[in-house]
């Protein structure tokens, strides 16, 4: 009997972290929710193909029973192309990701169901309503995976020579930190859930790669959890690399144990050198005073650090890229990346934003922190274009990377190399309309997939989405 099959397909865009810029390959694989996903699928019903846009055509001629797409809110348009295209010809599609999640009855438009959220507790349901002719509308679990027995992830599946980075790692979902202008407390919740520690090994042993990122938001949220997957990493022969806040990558134990199970690098979201600004955000983790002396003490244990920031938060004005860029060079940082501020559909950024008017285009291939889309509080929207262009090319200056090249101790300097060479020339660009033109608000209001607890945060959300707010208590 023919084998069904549902090819799922990650659609192009022109981040420079996920296009082939060296040798054929991106700096990382945009993969990690698309192989979730192939994972949830049951390998004696169907045969799965996988296709990431950034580095291969898609084959529109091939023959499946179903065409799944994720997408961020960057790509989603061409998402949206692909399940047209896909369509009209007569071939079901479903959504899923961040993106999709979030805008659901927008993206209903294009594609015959969307996954809001995590696709394993919803799969079944999905495929059973393929098989019968009635897969439509949205797929939302009632609760969220526990975590526990999730399927392992199809490694299998990708294209192992297009990436630098091809193996990102889940080992807890949701992020203690309610940043106003990210997504994970939405899409996940404030509150972690853990894997546990001997299925995370599971995966690190069957990955087929040494080199593994982990993809948690916060991989450091509590102080005890990190400390038993690190020590369970110790002695893997694995190296690795995560997203960590600023807070605990202070904690000397940490540190120790980060180094002696493998670590290589930390990416950090520093934002912005200045206190009051991180404050308005609720970045209230970060302090800019210990910035200085946290990357000193992660390169004392042979830890790169990259340095992820932020430009044109309402407290920024037109001298923040000079200052930024200086203290990211004195301050020695490994790699940088700074980012235009986005309001992503459904984050408090956007809400605020949208209720005082100030979101001039809702064109969402402009949504990749490269471009404007929004009247920035006390610069130009050109001034915040050129701001960005300026920091990168002066960070990755052939003086500044001279002068940061680590000659002395133990961070490995092929992988410097690699960031810094990659980052260079990903960021190199000559835009010249970075700054997005003014389009019609969408029809339909983002809805995040999971409500903010804090009620002020609610309501603001219900009022929004036009959603009735919560009975008085
Ligand atoms: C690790 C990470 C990356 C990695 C790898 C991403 C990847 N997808 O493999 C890298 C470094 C490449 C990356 C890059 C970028 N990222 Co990123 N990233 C993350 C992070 C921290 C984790 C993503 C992850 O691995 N999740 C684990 C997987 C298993 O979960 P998932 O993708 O949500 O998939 C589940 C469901 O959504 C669903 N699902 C997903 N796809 C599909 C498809 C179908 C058909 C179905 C049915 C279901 C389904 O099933 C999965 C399993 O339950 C998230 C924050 C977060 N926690 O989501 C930000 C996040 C996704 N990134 C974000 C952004 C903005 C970017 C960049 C644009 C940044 C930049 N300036 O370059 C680039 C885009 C590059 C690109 N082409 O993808 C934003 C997206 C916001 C938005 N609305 O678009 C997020 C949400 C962070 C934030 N600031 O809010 N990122």
């Amino acid at each position: 009997m023919r084998h069904r099959v549902i090819h799922l397909i990650n659609p192009k865009t022109h981040s420079l972290t996920t296009r082939p810029l060296y040798l054929n390959r991106a700096l990382y694989s945009p993969l990690a929710g698309l192989i979730a996903v192939a994972g949830a699928i049951p390998r004696d019903r169907y045969e799965v193909v996988l296709t990431d846009e950034n580095i291969e055509s898609i084959d529109f001629d091939l023959k499946a029973d179903l065409i799944g797409i994720s997408a961020m809110t960057a790509y989603v348009n061409r998402g949206y192309e692909i399940a047209d295209t896909f369509r009209a010809r007569g071939v079901p599609v479903v959504m899923g990701g961040v993106h999709p999640s979030f805008m659901a009855q927008e993206a209903l438009k294009h594609c015959d169901a969307v996954v809001i959220g995590e696709v394993e507790l919803v799969i079944d349901k999905l495929l059973d309503d393929l098989e019968r002719g009635e897969m439509r509308g949205t797929y939302k679990s009632e609760k969220l995976h526990p975590m526990v027995g999730l399927p392992m992830p199809r490694y299998d599946l990708i294209k192992k020579d297009r990436y630098v980075n091809r193996t990102f790692v889940q080992t807890s979902r949701g992020c203690h930190q309610g940043c106003t202008f990210c997504c994970e407390p939405l899409m996940n919740g404030l509150k972690f859930r853990y894997r546990p520690i001997d299925e995370v090994m599971r995966e690190v042993d069957n990955c087929d790669s040494r080199m593994i990122s982990i993809n948690d938001s916060d991989f450091f949220g509590t102080p005890e959890r990190p400390k038993e997957v690190m020590r369970a990493l110790k002695g893997r022969g694995v190296h690795w690399q995560a997203g960590v806040t600023s807070k605990l990558a202070q904690d000397d134990r940490m540190l120790e144990l980060a180094a002696a199970s493998g670590c290589t690098l930390m990416s950090i979201g520093f934002e912005s050198i200045t206190r009051a600004t991180l404050t308005s955000v609720h970045k209230h983790v970060n302090r800019p005073e210990t910035f200085v002396s946290l990357v000193e003490k992660v390169h004392s244990y042979g830890i790169m650090v990259f340095g992820l920031f932020m430009f044109g938060f309402d407290g920024d004005d037109p001298s923040v890229f000079e200052e930024t860029v200086k203290f990211c060079i004195d301050a020695n940082y490994d790699a940088c990346a700074f980012s235009v501020l986005t309001p992503y559909p459904g984050t408090l950024t956007w809400y605020d934003m949208k209720k005082a008017n100030r979101i001039v285009s809702f064109d969402w291939t402009k949504y990749d922190q490269a471009n404007v889309v929004y009247r920035p509080a006390q610069m130009s929207g050109d001034e915040l274009r050129l701001g960005q262009e300026f920091a990168y090319e002066k960070f990755y200056t052939p003086s500044s990377i001279v002068r940061r090249f680590p000659v002395r101790g133990k961070r490995s300097r092929l992988q410097w190399t690699i960031y810094n060479l990659f980052m260079k020339k990903g960021s190199a660009t000559d835009r010249k309309e970075a700054i997005a033109e003014p389009t019609e608000a969408p029809e339909v209001s983002p809805m995040p997939p999971v409500l903010p607890l804090k009620r002020e945060w609610r309501q603001a959300v219900l009022e929004g989405t036009g959603a009735p707010g919560p009975h008085p208590a």
